[in-house]
C-alpha cells in the first residue's frame, strides 16, 4: 500500500473545522491498518507547547515543534495528522521542505472555511471574545491568516461531509 510515512497538515482559522476533519481521517486510517496519530494544536498547546502565546514568533516556534514531531511521525512509517492554524506560509513551507529534505510525503490542507461561517459557528465564544476586544491578535479578526498558496487539497464546506473529505484526503495520500 502507498500510505506510509506521510504528514497530513490541515491549516485554516479556529473552528474552520479542522479538527473534526482531523479525528474522522485518524479514525479512518487506523481502521484501514495504517498507523496514524493526530498532533492537534489546541490540545498540544497543554503540554509540549504550553510555554507559547500568539504572537507571530511563539506561532512560528509552535509549528516548527509540531512540524518536528509529525516529521518523527512520519519517519517512523505513520501517518501524522496536524492540525493547527498555522496562519504564517512561511513557517508552513518550512515543515514541508523538512519533510521533503528527508524523502518524506507532506499534504497541505487547506480547510476554507469562510471567517463568517467560523464565526457563526464560534462553538468556544472565542470570537465573540475577540470582537469585543477581549481576545488581542485573535487569528481572522485582528491577526493574519495566509493563506496557502500551493496546498495539495483546498477543502470548502460545501464540499462533503468530515467522513468524505477524509476519504478525499486519504485519496491524495495514496497518491
Ligand atoms: C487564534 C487562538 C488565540 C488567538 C486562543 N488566535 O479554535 P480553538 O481556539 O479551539 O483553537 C484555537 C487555538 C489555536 O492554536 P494553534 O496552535 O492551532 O494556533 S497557531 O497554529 O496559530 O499557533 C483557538 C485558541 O487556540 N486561541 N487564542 N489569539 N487562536
Amino acid at each position: 500500500r502507498a500510505t506510509a510515512g506521510a504528514t497530513v497538515w490541515l491549516t485554516g482559522l479556529s473552528a474552520s473545522g479542522k479538527s473534526t476533519i482531523a479525528v474522522e481521517l485518524e479514525r479512518r486510517l487506523v481502521a484501514a491498518g495504517i498507523p496514524a496519530y493526530r498532533l492537534d494544536g489546541d490540545n498540544l498547546r497543554h503540554g509540549l507547547n504550553a510555554d507559547l502565546g500568539f504572537s507571530a514568533e511563539d506561532r512560528a516556534e509552535n509549528v516548527r515543534r509540531v512540524g518536528s514531531v509529525a516529521q518523527l511521525f512520519a519517519d517512523s512509517g505513520a501517518v501524522a495528522v496536524a492540525c493547527l492554524i498555522s496562519p504564517y506560509r512561511e513557517d508552513r513551507d518550512r515543515v514541508r521542505a523538512a519533510h521533503e529534505a528527508a524523502g518524506l510525503k507532506f499534504v497541505e490542507v487547506y480547510v476554507d472555511t469562510p471567517i463568517e461561517q467560523c464565526e457563526a459557528r464560534d462553538p468556544k465564544g472565542m470570537y465573540a471574545k475577540a470582537r469585543a476586544g477581549e481576545i488581542k491578535g485573535f487569528t481572522g479578526v485582528d491577526d493574519p491568516y495566509e493563506a496557502p498558496a500551493s496546498a495539495e487539497l483546498v477543502i470548502r464546506p460545501e464540499d462533503g461531509t468530515p467522513t468524505e473529505l477524509a476519504l478525499r484526503i486519504m485519496e491524495v495520500l495514496d497518491r
